[in-house]
């Protein structure tokens, strides 16, 4: 369990000093991987080329007609498993929001220096594959399995480790019906595209991205809980480098709005006219229902209730919301907040920790009346 067993020490990451903007390396990181467009938010399934990327190496090459995944290590018949026998297996399709735990990142202060993400690092897509617990049923677990490990058949260096891109989850969670952990082949009724996976990758319902290993390769049952970087070193909520920290693990809430109105090129600032504006967005959680979305159009001092749409148990994806605000000539400040059934709430002061994760701080949309 100790970073040291990582093999590697690794360096901890960086937290960008009082003042210090966006680097040249952050602006190349937010240049290979893209947010979702807000205004997209108005489709219920994300439109492929609109969902958010996120790619810690590069995209590797993957041809289906050759691709194997192997499921091995403490189980008692180890598979090879290859496309066509993949899609032999009963399919099932989940609808889910996935977002980057990186989600906010960038109005951190002091900044953690990686992908800068503001709030755009969110999308849904329906994603069809075999459950997971139905091929771990065909291996078998031995008594002994605890954790499951999946590996990508990315390679890179992160921190000074070289790695190839691997997490695990607890085998209860693996075969778990609720959520259903996917091993998906399509996105959205079309094979993944390259940079979501292509051909196989995992879908960890409610949980933050870094969990949905992508080009998914290897499977492998451990009789220890997995101690990889991308377990113990990164993705954890550390104030200090030297602490072991809890690990991210599933998605809290969050509200976003479709800007209303129209944008100024630089600033983004929302121009409406005055009169009735109908305020529209999707709200998320990963530990259940969204309850409640508020909406403030005074800095927080008055909330309206949205309405919000119910959604379906066993559903991972997010639920629309609306609400009519009158806008008068000036400048306001839109925030919308959103509850889980759980009593999760977004925060009006942001959650820092070292990795900037989790920061689900409520969106603040200026507006321009004119
Ligand atoms: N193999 C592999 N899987 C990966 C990653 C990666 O770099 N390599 N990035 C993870 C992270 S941090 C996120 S947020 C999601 C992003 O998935 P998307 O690009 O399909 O939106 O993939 C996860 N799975
Ligand atoms: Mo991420």
């Amino acid at each position: 369990m100790e970073p040291a067993s990582l093999g590697e020490v690794s360096t901890p990451g960086r937290v960008a000093s009082a003042g210090e903007g966006v680097g040249l390396d952050e602006l190349a990181l937010a240049a290979r991987n893209h947010g979702l467009p807000l205004e997209a938010l108005r489709y219920e399934v994300t439109p492929a080329g609109l969902h958010y990327v996120l790619v810690h190496y590069d995209i590797p090459a993957a041809d289906e007609a050759t691709w194997q995944l192997t499921v091995r290590g403490r189980v008692r018949t180890p598979l090879v498993l290859d496309m066509t026998a993949l899609r032999a297996l009963p399919a099932v399709t989940h609808r889910v929001t996935m977002e980057c735990a990186g989600n906010g990142r960038a109005r951190l202060s002091p900044r953690p220096v990686s992908q800068p993400w503001l709030v755009e690092a969110v999308g849904t897509a329906d994603w069809t594959g075999v459950p997971l617990r139905a091929v771990l049923a065909e291996a078998g677990a031995e008594p002994d399995a605890v954790d499951v490990v999946f590996t990508g058949a990315d390679h890179g260096v992160e921190r000074g480790v070289e790695q190839d891109y691997q997490r695990s989850l607890p085998l209860p969670l693996a075969r778990g019906a609720d959520p259903e952990v996917l091993i998906a082949y399509a996105m959205n009724g079309l094979p993944l595209p390259p940079q979501h996976g292509y051909p196989l990758r995992l879908v960890v319902p409610g949980w933050y991205g870094m969990a949905h290993v992508k080009w998914l390769r290897d499977i492998t049952l451990a009789d220890a809980p997995f101690t990889g970087f991308q377990q113990v070193a990164a993705y954890r909520l550390r104030q200090t480098p030297d602490e072991p920290g809890e690990p991210v693990t599933r998605i809290a809430p969050r509200a976003l709005m479709v800007p209303p109105g129209f944008p100024d090129f630089m600033s983004r600032t929302r121009v409406v006219r005055p009169g009735p504006v109908s305020l529209e967005g999707r709200a998320w959680s990963g530990y259940g229902r969204v309850t409640r979305v508020q909406v403030s159009a005074d800095g927080g001092r008055t909330w309206t209730e949205a309405e919000v749409a119910p959604r379906e148990r066993r559903a991972w994806a997010w639920q629309a919301w609306h609400c009519d605000w009158t806008a008068t000539p000036g400048a306001h400040t839109l925030i919308a907040r959103a509850t889980d059934a759980e009593g999760h709430a977004q925060p009006l002061e942001q959650p820092w920790n070292r990795g900037g994760f989790a920061n689900n701080l409520v969106q603040q949309v200026p507006v321009l009346c004119r």
